[in-house]
């Protein structure tokens, strides 16, 4: 059987770090194989180039740095599906829809923003951890990353809200850890109980 491509989306400092890595440990103690991913890879020459944008030691116009964003994806994405084939469940730390959230917030044309990331692997299931604007102004201990300000970072949650499709879950992301986890897992469950999967699909 192949494995699961689950992704989790959201604002910056929603805690997707931390909720991945309790998802892997979940899906091995159930003796599942389970590897981590994350957009973007910042260690190739491609994420070496959007490491220095996102720290604002490169200036890159709104464009150029989205189609970096996406080939980023494009030049990992065989990898990842190859894995996926032979029955690794990948989970995801951001995916395409970073990139159309993200740069749409900018005020670019959300279909042109989706139009680059056409083909890539559509995901099993997206748990987009929802982070409230009262949370957000909470969690102000942003970095210095040039996305990392509330302003902004409610633009790009108005933006995830006009892409959330059938695969989406929201997950009320205000929770303790422990909660938000749970809730993660009670819908990783319901499909990994599934007897077979629907066949890898390209979005
Ligand atoms: P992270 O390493 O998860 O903190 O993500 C880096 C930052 O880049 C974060 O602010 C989200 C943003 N980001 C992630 N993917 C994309 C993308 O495809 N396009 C744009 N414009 N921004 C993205
Ligand atoms: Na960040
Ligand atoms: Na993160």
């Amino acid at each position: 059987m192949r494995g699961l491509f689950i992704v989790l989306e959201g604002c910056d400092r929603a805690g997707k770090t931390t909720q991945t890595q309790l998802l892997q440990k979940f899906l091995q103690a159930r003796d599942r194989t389970c590897e981590l991913a994350k957009f973007p890879d910042r260690t190739t020459s491609l994420g070496i180039t959007i490491n220095s944008y996102l720290q604002g030691s490169q200036a890159l116009s709104d464009q150029a740095i989205h189609l970096l964003f996406s080939a980023n994806r494009w030049e990992l994405i065989d990898s990842l599906e190859s894995k996926v084939k032979n029955g690794v469940n990948l989970i995801v730390d951001r995916y395409a829809y970073s990139g159309a959230a993200f740069t749409s917030a900018k005020g670019l044309d959300i279909d042109w923003c989706k139009s680059c990331d056409k083909g890539l692997l559509k995901p099993d299931l997206v748990l987009f951890l929802d982070t409230s604007n009262k949370t957000m102004s909470k969690r102000e201990d942003f970095g210095a990353e040039v996305y990392e300000n509330l302003e902004f970072q409610s633009k790009v949650r108005e933006q995830f809200h006009l892409l959330k499709d059938d695969s989406w879950k929201i997950i009320n992301a205000s929770g303790t850890i422990e909660e938000v986890q749970a809730e993660i897992q009670t819908h990783v469950l319901t499909l990994l109980n599934q007897d077979s999967y629907a066949p890898i699909q390209r979005n």
